[in-house]
């Protein structure tokens, strides 16, 4: 004979999803809001630690957009006499660090060719602030991102990378050199160092809440 036999199998029971152990909120049941998402944008010219930057402080692997650089960038992408890179960001960095329970940051890394600028304005939609990358040996290379976020009137950081913990210039100097105002915080970190470049993003962030809380009250 075809067909099942015997008694039919129980409905399973209905879904319910899983209970994350320390999801919820204080009051016990009521499960704990996301962390609000903060859109930051790392920026600057070419080859002074943007993507360095992003992996460093990122807690997922980071999305990286690399290309090999070739002959033919010699005499147009200079990355510096000591530089030993052999790798350009042709889109961009994404990355991401949970600041506390209540604030995610999304990092996302500019390209710095200038060929690639046409992307800068679309990775700045929807971003509440800037870290804007310097060489101090290299700051020509800075100044067309000190005039897109002032144009922008998107509040910025200004964050001297310190290749090797040292600085060509004094931070007064670069201050005066890039033309910004004392309002712009102007701070030294490494590219590399997850806790310096923790430290640079908070001043990011503090500028941020500075900017949002003004336009609340206007
Ligand atoms: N010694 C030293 N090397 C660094 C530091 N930061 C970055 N580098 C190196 O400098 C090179 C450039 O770093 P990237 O992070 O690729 O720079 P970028 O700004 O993303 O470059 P583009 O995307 O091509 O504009 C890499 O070889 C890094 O390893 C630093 O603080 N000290
Ligand atoms: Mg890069």
């Amino acid at each position: 004979m075809l067909g099942r036999t015997g008694p039919p199998a129980a409905a399973p029971p209905p879904y319910r999803p899983p209970a994350v152990s320390g999801a919820t909120s204080q009051a016990g049941d009521r499960p704990a809001a996301p962390p609000v998402p903060v859109k930051i944008l790392v920026a600057g010219g070419f080859g002074v630690g943007k993507t360095t930057t992003v992996g460093a402080i990122s807690e997922i692997a980071p999305l990286t957009t690399e290309a090999e650089m070739t002959t033919a960038g010699i005499g147009v992408d200079d990355p510096g006499a000591r530089s030993t890179k052999t790798t350009t960001t042709v889109a961009m960095d994404f990355g991401c660090v949970t600041i506390d329970r209540s604030l995610k940051l999304y990092l996302f890394g500019t390209p710095g060719q200038t060929r690639f600028g046409f992307m800068w304005d679309d990775l700045a939609r929807g971003a509440l602030g800037a870290l804007v990358v310097v060489d101090s040996a290299r700051l020509d290379d800075c100044f067309p991102a000190v005039d897109f976020f002032e144009q922008a009137g998107l509040p910025f950081v200004v964050g001297v990378n310190a290749f090797d913990g040292r600085l060509a210039l004094q931070l007064d100097e670069i201050r005066w050199a890039l033309a910004i105002g004392d309002h712009v915080p102007l701070v030294q970190f490494d590219a590399r160092d997850r806790l310096s470049v923790r430290d640079a993003l908070l001043v990011v962030l503090d500028r941020a809440l500075d900017r949002a809380t003004r336009d609340r009250r206007a």
